[in-house]
């Protein structure tokens, strides 16, 4: 079983984190964005239509999307379950609060790379030889261009950005009334994992949780909105330590 991924992507982490969640074990091949989504769409047999990581091809069955890939999981695997029975509509609608927050925090992060060699250059693939990064970061500046376009957020700007992050920070927050561990019942579910995974632009997990550079950490930031939802973050460290393997 192969999972096609980004190391560093909160959607790609969601997946990962409900297969490890099943004792499902998958081998792990680095998507280079954009360049490398013909490989993708050879390897799901889609030749139309959006194609994205994270993307999982087992057999001669594919799966795409982290929700999906999770919902598979659970089918598929072992160990105690993530989707609560009963409460299909309140994950689904965490996980559109969830894509609202990354895609306002894809904008955010994607920015930043755009105006950072070195972050550029920590993410050029591990198969460039050393003495090749420089020249190959050099095409990331298309890349980001090319992934505006592909996600439509060319003319949005930074500020309606943040505006979006913030609508979902609150609604999070509004879940979790002080003390409260999780947002559906009294146990981990997927809405925990997958919220726990979108808080990743406003400041990464540990390397131990998702190993990155220190461009790429930096890049992946956001101070001002890390101190304003510092409860989240100590919510999110919290689900990791307890629940992620
Ligand atoms: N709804 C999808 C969104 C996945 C997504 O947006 N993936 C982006 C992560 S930045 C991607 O594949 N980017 C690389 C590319 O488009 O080549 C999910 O939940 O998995």
């Amino acid at each position: 079983m192969r999972l096609y991924q980004m190391h560093y992507s909160p959607w790609s982490e969601r997946a990962r984190w409900a297969l490890e969640h099943h004792h499902l074990s998958f081998e792990k091949v680095e998507h280079v964005p954009v360049l490398g989504v013909p490989l993708l769409r050879a390897v799901a047999k889609r030749p139309w239509g959006k194609i994205t990581v994270p993307l999982l091809v087992a057999g001669d069955q594919s799966v795409q999307g982290s929700l999906e890939i999770a919902r598979w999981a659970e089918e598929k695997g072992t160990g105690e379950p993530l989707f609560p029975p009963g409460q299909d509509e309140a994950i689904e609608r965490w996980h559109q609060v969830g894509e609202g927050l990354l895609e306002a925090g894809r904008i955010l992060v994607t920015r930043r790379v755009a105006g950072d060699r070195e972050a550029q250059r920590e993410s050029t693939p591990a198969f460039v030889p050393e003495g090749l990064r420089g020249a190959v970061a050099a095409g990331a500046g298309v890349v980001t261009g090319l992934l505006a376009q592909k996600y439509g957020f060319s003319g949005v700007d930074s500020s309606t950005a943040r505006a979006q992050a913030r609508e979902g920070l609150l609604a999070l927050r509004a879940a979790l009334p002080s003390g409260a561990r999780h947002l559906i019942g009294e146990r981990f579910s997927y809405a925990d994992l997958l919220m726990a995974a979108s808080l990743q632009f406003l400041r990464p997990v540990a390397d131990l949780y998702m190993p990155i550079g220190p461009a790429t950490r930096r890049c992946w930031s956001n101070p001002d909105l890390a101190e304003e939802f510092a409860d989240l973050l100590a919510w999110r460290d919290q689900i990791f330590a307890e629940h992620r393997r």
